[in-house]
């Protein structure tokens, strides 16, 4: 289904959230910054996003298809899943759209703000091994995966579904995961079943999976089309795909209730974060206490596997007065975190800086 690439681009430009924005933030949850503590976020700390109504599923009733262009189609329970041979991911996740509402004019979406990353341990099978045994015909060029969520996005009434090139599906760390930090996974994180697609933006990792299909045409469909990081509206752009270079602090101090501002008292303190980035490993992380003028480079230790966060400490002898502190990672790739925010039509893809007002005394 070709769908239009202009047509539900809606922007703001004032400070107020519309009633769409705040109706959004209601449904959805941010990772609460203090929670970079955790190595792997426990699951109610957790990031949400979810674009439609959390479907429903009875876990014996629920099948997944595999299909399409493959030599043995085939269904499998729950049961079935859960017989195969399990593999355990340490993964960070972040939503394409984290940072969106820094943007001015801003696009009217999810009004996040840093903190739409978290990282879990996934459990599931590997997607590698199941298309091996459906045999993926030399036709096809992409899959395409279903879920159970429908709803209507840019005047289109669709299932969520996202593809990946089969090349890309076959890589060896992508997992149909049933479980999380090792429990089954809660309804809002896909029950029964979701893909988990290592280095990529949250909105390839489908979740509440009902079907797996070889296609042989690129697919169109309106979550595959939406995630392009576009420069202006008459810009087709390109596929947004792995996660940008990033880091985040823990806050010091503690804050002031309605503007986060932080009160700091006078002494030593240890600044914390995690950094990430879906281009390969961490290679450093700095911090400045004076909003970007200087800068001095943190001690990085590096997460779980590759493909969970890094941890990195700096210490702060912070003296009275009023502070702005940032950090900016650079990864393996050899990408540095930008100062400010890149605008494009979605609003996605944005690593700028994070920036935490402290008063220190
Ligand atoms: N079926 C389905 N999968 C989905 C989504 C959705 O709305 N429906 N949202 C995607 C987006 S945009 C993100 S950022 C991640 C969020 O995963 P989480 O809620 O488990 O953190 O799920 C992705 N998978
Ligand atoms: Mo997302």
């Amino acid at each position: 289904m070709a769908v239009p690439h202009g047509e539900s681009a809606r922007f703001s430009d004032s400070p107020l959230l519309t009633p769409e924005e705040l109706q959004l933030a209601a449904r959805n949850h941010s990772l609460p910054l203090e929670a970079l503590r955790y190595d792997v976020t426990p699951v109610g700390l957790h990031y949400v996003l979810n674009h439609f109504d959390i479907p429903h599923l009875d876990a014996r009733e629920w099948r997944l298809e595999i299909g399409g262009r493959v030599a043995r189609p085939f269904v499998l329970s729950l049961d079935d899943v859960m017989r195969r041979e399990a593999v355990t991911l340490s993964v960070v996740l972040e939503c394409a759209g984290n940072g969106r509402a820094l943007l001015s004019p801003r696009p009217i979406g999810m009004p996040w703000l840093f903190e739409a990353v978290s990282a879990a341990r996934w459990t599931g099978i590997r997607l590698r091994a199941l298309l091996e045994e459906a045999g993926v015909r030399d036709d096809a060029v992409e899959l395409v995966f279903s879920g159970a969520d429908r709803g209507v996005q840019a005047g289109v009434e669709h299932d969520y579904e996202r593809s990946l090139t089969v090349a890309e599906a076959l890589r060896d760390e992508m997992i149909l995961a049933y479980a999380m930090n090792g429990a089954p996974l809660l309804p809002q994180h896909g029950f029964p079943l979701r893909l988990v697609v290592p280095g990529w933006y949250g909105m390839a990792h489908v979740k509440w999976l009902t079907r797996i299909t070889a296609t042989d045409m690129p697919f169109e469909g309106v979550q595959q089309n939406h995630y392009r990081y576009r420069r202006s509206l008459e810009d087709r752009g390109v596929p947004v795909t792995r996660m940008r270079v990033r880091s985040l602090m823990v806050p010091p101090g503690i804050p002031d209730f309605l503007t986060r501002t932080r009160h700091v008292r006078a002494g030593r303190h240890m600044l914390e974060g995690r950094a990430w980035s879906g281009h390969g490993s961490i290679r450093s992380v700095e911090v400045s206490t004076d909003g970007g003028a200087n800068w001095e480079r943190a001690s990085v230790e590096s997460g779980e596997g590759a493909h969970g966060w890094s941890s990195w400490r700096h210490a702060w002898d912070a003296r009275p007065g009023t502070y702005e502190l940032v950090c900016r990672a650079a990864d393996a790739a050899g990408n540095v975190q930008p100062p400010d925010v890149d605008w494009n039509v979605r609003g996605i893809a944005n690593n700028c800086s994070q920036r935490v007002k402290a008063i220190v005394a």
